[in-house]
């Protein structure tokens, strides 16, 4: 092992340090050994139908299927015949066990208030609302959109659509009336729920004002059950909205869970593509369940005993797949947080992580770079040595942030398994095995047992090892988007039709000669400077393990000699913002990866645009650097003052 604290080429470009798991760890871990990974990963691959039938004896089933794996990609079902229901394996199968008065949500509003519901006491909150769904008039099929904070009737919202048929679509409480109207409208959504106002920051989010302008503009909807969090006053009008307590007063706690097709649409979660229209990424039934349940088991390792806390908003993918429907159909105790990270200060995470005793910690690099921005009293004052596992999703983490992340938070005792996935692939696909894998900051290591990724040219062909490409996958699994919802073709334009025969997931990658996988982003921002070839993220690694650098983004723009130049956008630790040190971050980068890298052009900012999903905005990025009109959607903008600020600091 080389010494972690160096900031040299190698610890940004050929990260060679690898820290395999305790002796201690693997010995309890679900999958204890490599020999025992790769026995699972040749067996599906070799078999897949054989493998995921054996899975998916770990679900309940009203009936079993006729055929596990049902046609090729594009078109591939799963359990096909199988008649089952997502809410019952999340719930009801726990309560024949003594799981029943088992914590099953541990939550935590952002103003310090908690709640804690069992199995039991999910089930009956779960069947009240499910109840008052059916006499709303919403049924098996039905397109529900839950738009609300992340308060405990999110997921009781959730699993009662589950439990009834109903398909929910979820949109993150951050987004406009304008982005609600559009998702209510593409998905034709026959109710909406939503809360008077949710918390953040110590402010009120109005998400009641949001649903009744959104209303203006989606006539589907009609009817919207309102939850009263925040006490915010609200318009409610007369036969179209609903108070949730009103409601639940006077609903039964008994209703049976419908026997679903394995193929029936469970949820649509929209994400942004290359247009501006939101793709709306549909999911179904079993083969969603079984992969979030299976891939929470193996990459967090899930023990009953475990407290788990997955950082994400439900709004997103990750809230979805690993605070809800993984965790639970595991039997598993799931925490949810409704508020930031830094409220009533940039102690709230460490705060709770003590106080909860948690022991499985799931969050993504952005939070990482901002914990280091805020520095490392906050951690240090509270006692984490209950965690045992960490994990990171959503971007590539920079190796600094890694190793921020297992010396500060993980006191280098804990595994941290990055795991790559997509809104579109339902569930991990990516990740170290925390018993097995010998994890190396920067890399999501190698594919989960049933996932059989290629690096391949534009024309199709297998790349060697170490020769970057585009990230495919050969064989369907069982939790990957069915369609984009209304919208088969571009379904098959997006993710089919760029590889024939491959799923094409939109990022680069490159495998090394251990196999493991390193993801270089998105392939839109991929550069090409003299013809060479450089990923952003490189550029940003670079960047960021200098002292003085708190965050960095990279984007291309066009150069007349070079093809594309490099503008580099980069916040500082502190107020340092000189032309010396301008040329001093040339050189560190130049130094670091090599001449072609050095950048054409720093520009020190306060903060980086970021979607609300915590993703840096790379083409309003690439839009300011070529002094370009803004153009397209900002909608998903978390500040909209960023953009003025970076625009008022052009050279
Ligand atoms: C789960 C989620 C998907 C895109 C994906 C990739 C990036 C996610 C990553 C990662 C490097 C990881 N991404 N996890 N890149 N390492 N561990 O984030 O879904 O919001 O749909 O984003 O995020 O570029 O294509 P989603």
């Amino acid at each position: 092992m080389t010494n972690p604290s160096s900031d040299s080429i190698e610890s940004v470009l050929q990260e060679s340090r690898k820290f395999p798991p305790a002796e201690s760890f693997s010995a309890e871990a679900h999958i204890k050994s490599e020999a025992e990974y790769q026995a699972m990963w040749d067996r599906a691959k070799d078999d897949p139908a054989g493998f995921w039938g054996e899975m998916a004896e770990n679900l309940d089933w009203f009936e079993k299927w006729d055929k596990v794996l049902d046609g090729d990609m594009p078109d591939t079902k799963w359990f096909t015949g199988g008649k089952i229901n997502a809410a019952y394996n999340c719930i009801d199968r726990h309560l024949k066990t003594w799981r029943k008065n088992k914590a099953a949500i541990i939550w935590e509003g952002e103003p310090g208030d908690t709640r804690v519901l069992t199995y039991q006491d999910l089930h009956r909150e779960v069947c009240k609302f499910a109840n008052v769904l059916k006499q709303l008039g919403v049924g098996k099929g039905d397109r529900v959109t839950l738009y609300m904070p992340m308060i405990p009737e999110l997921a009781i919202a959730m699993l009662a659509c589950a439990r009834i048929g109903a398909t929910h679509s979820i949109i993150f409480g951050g987004f406009s009336a304008d982005a609600v109207a559009d998702r209510n409208n593409d998905a034709q959504a026959k109710l909406v729920v939503t809360a008077d106002a949710g918390w953040r920051r110590g402010k009120q989010v109005p998400l009641k004002v949001a649903v009744d302008e959104s209303l203006e503009k989606s006539p589907s909807v009609e009817k919207v059950v309102v939850v009263q969090r925040t006490g915010a006053e609200v318009t409610m009008v007369p036969d179209r909205d609903y108070w949730w307590h009103d409601l639940m007063k006077g609903a039964s706690a008994e209703c049976e869970a419908t026997p679903l097709d394995s193929e029936h649409p469970l949820f649509i979660l929209y994400t942004s593509g290359s247009t501006g229209k939101p793709k709306g990424v549909l999911h179904t039934t079993a083969g969603y369940t079984l992969g979030t349940m299976m891939t929470s088991k193996w990459v967090f390792d899930l023990k009953d005993e475990d407290t788990y806390w997955c950082t994400a908003d439900i709004g997103w993918v990750t809230g979805h797949s690993y605070i809800i429907y993984g965790p639970l159909a595991n039997g598993a105790t799931t925490m949810m947080y409704e508020g930031a990270p830094n409220w009533p200060d940039e102690g709230r995470f460490w705060e709770m992580v003590e106080k909860h005793r948690v022991n499985i910690f799931y969050t993504a690099p952005t939070a990482i770079r901002a914990f280091i921005k805020w520095g490392d009293d906050w951690p240090n004052k509270y006692d984490l040595s209950s965690l045992r596992l960490l994990g990171t999703v959503g971007e590539p983490i920079n190796p600094e942030a890694w190793m921020w992340y297992h010396r500060v938070i993980g006191q280098e005792a804990c595994p941290i398994v990055d795991t790559w996935w997509q809104t579109e692939t339902g569930s991990i696909m990516m990740s170290p095995l925390p018993g097995v894998t010998a994890t190396t900051p920067g890399s999501c290591t190698k594919p989960l047992p049933g996932i059989v990724p290629d690096i391949v040219s534009k024309d199709g062909t297998s790349q060697p090892d170490n020769s970057g490409g585009l990230l495919v996958m050969r064989q369907p699994w069982p939790s990957m988007l069915r369609t984009l919802y209304g919208d088969h073709d571009r379904f098959l334009a997006t993710y089919f039709n760029e590889i024939p025969g491959c799923y094409f997931a939109g990022d680069g990658a490159r495998r090394d000669e251990d196999g493991y996988y390193w993801i270089m982003g998105r392939v839109d921002d991929v550069l090409n400077v003299s013809g060479h070839r450089l990923s952003t993220m490189e550029v940003e690694s670079a960047l960021v393990s200098h002292e003085k650098v708190a965050e960095a983004a990279v984007v291309g723009f066009p150069h007349d000699l070079k093809g594309e130049g490099i503008c580099c956008f980069v916040t500082l630790k502190n107020e340092d913002d000189t032309d010396e040190l301008k040329d001093e971050l040339k050189k560190h980068v130049r130094h670091a990866i090599g001449a072609i890298a050095t950048p054409d052009t720093i520009r020190f900012t306060a903060s980086l645009p970021k979607t609300r999903s915590g993703k840096i905005m790379r083409r309003l990025l690439r839009d300011i650097a070529a002094g370009r009109e803004l153009v397209g959607d900002t909608t998903t903008l978390e500040d909209l003052s960023v953009l003025a600020k970076l625009r008022e600091s052009e050279e």
